[in-house]
């Protein structure tokens, strides 16, 4: 970045935080990268007693959450119910929660003059995210989190949350939208993308699988989180320890599966998500087996049998959903996910097809390792 870009991402970051009841003098701010969604900044404040106090910015990206005030509606109550539960159950869960900051003009957001909604969050200190899990440890305390999230929101009355967006696990509906973008072809990609296309095409039997199961009432809705990617929980920096589930713009009701599913993709792969030598993508099954462990020492008191029985293929589906959605943001011309090199999302779609296969290879050990612990 050079120093005039430098100059305008400061006073950007200080004016909105001006417009938040932050403490103390604006210092610095910095443009976080991980998140394919929204833009997220890290803000620090001098305090007169000493010390720097650390926020989080974060513009809400309206082309994909087309009402952010139902997405701020949605963080406020997922975000109050969980406040109110770990106090009432006095229970420390590693010290920090989430907490939007309130707007100076009241309320809990902002608008800029280009009408986009930002807010302000506490900065959970001392962590970190992961885009890439490093240890077991690092798996089972990430899964253990989002068990623990599916738990305390279990209680929450779903009529509250509203549906930010419509059907965003229904595979189902994301294999048409790739045909569609495959038949509309509007730059000319597909004749490029074959191989993976048919890849998808082959494995259109797994879309609906969990679907028809809630569909018999076999597998029930719950609230979940639906974006439990690996970094999407702030991790201790000394200890590994899970301290925060973040990122909760897509809590919705939904399957609890869709969540473990996610942690398997984005956590059992020793490579980046949009790694381009596939050779280094894999599912890792030392650490699937930390997923199942941590998850189920949160959430295993509330699964039924058949949510156990179906761990092993919510992994593979989400790795293929998330393949599908790559590939027709390529189709499409690369309108949803934040990009940052040409065939970006075709990588990222490489990687997820890879894990698919890798995980059909070992699905009886994995299904074996589920069953027998
Ligand atoms: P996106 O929807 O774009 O993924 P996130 O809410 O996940 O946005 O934020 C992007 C990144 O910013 C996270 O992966 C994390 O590294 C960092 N981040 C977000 N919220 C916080 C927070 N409250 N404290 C510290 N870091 C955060
Ligand atoms: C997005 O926002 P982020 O980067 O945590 C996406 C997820 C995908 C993920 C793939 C709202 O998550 O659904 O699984 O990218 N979030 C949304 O990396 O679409
Ligand atoms: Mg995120």
């Amino acid at each position: 970045m050079n120093s005039a870009q430098n100059f305008k991402l400061q006073q950007l970051v200080a004016s909105i935080g001006d417009q938040f009841a932050v403490l103390g003098d604006f210092v610095a701010g910095e443009e976080i990268q991980s998140g394919h969604i929204n833009s997220t900044f890290r803000a620090s404040y001098q305090q007169a007693s000493g010390g720097v106090h650390h926020y989080i910015l974060q513009a809400i990206n309206h082309h994909v959450f087309k009402d952010p005030f139902a997405v701020m509606r949605n963080v406020e109550t997922v975000t109050r119910h969980i406040n109110a539960r770990v106090l009432r159950m006095k229970r420390d869960l590693g010290g920090q929660t989430l907490n939007l900051f309130p707007a100076r003009a009241g309320g809990t957001w902002i608008e800029d003059e280009k009408g986009t909604i930002w807010r302000c969050y506490n900065f959970i200190e001392g962590c970190v995210t992961y885009d890439i899990v490093e240890n077991p440890r690092q798996a089972y305390q990430a899964a253990h989190a989002f068990g623990a999230f599916q738990d305390l929101v279990s209680d929450l009355d779903a009529s509250l949350i509203v549906e930010t967006i419509p059907d965003f696990h229904d595979t189902r509906k994301r294999f048409v939208r790739l045909l569609d973008a495959a038949a509309a072809d509007v730059c000319g990609r597909l004749d490029s993308v074959r191989p993976e296309f048919n890849f998808i095409l082959k494995r259109e039997n797994l879309t609906g699988l969990l679907l028809d199961l809630a569909a018999n009432g076999k597998i029930p809705t719950r609230v979940t989180h639906n974006d439990t990617k690996i970094n999407n929980v702030m991790i201790d920096a000394a200890t590994d320890e899970a301290v925060c589930v973040i990122d909760l713009d897509t809590v919705m009701p939904g399957i609890a599966l869709y969540d473990f599913g996610d942690l398997v993709r984005s956590a059992t792969n020793p490579a980046a998500e949009d790694e381009r030598d596939l050779s280094k993508v894999c599912m890792h099954m030392p650490l699937f087996e930390a997923l199942v462990e941590g998850y189920l020492s949160a959430a295993g008191n509330f699964l039924n049998q058949t949510e156990i029985d179906h761990l092993v293929h919510s992994g593979k589906l989400l790795a293929l959903e998330l393949g599908i959605r790559f590939l027709t943001d390529h189709l499409e011309g690369d309108i949803y996910f934040k990009t940052h090199r040409e065939n970006h999302n075709l990588d990222r779609a490489r990687t997820q097809l890879k894990l698919v296969e890798s995980i059909e290879e070992q699905e009886a050990e994995m299904q074996a390792f589920v069953r027998d612990r």
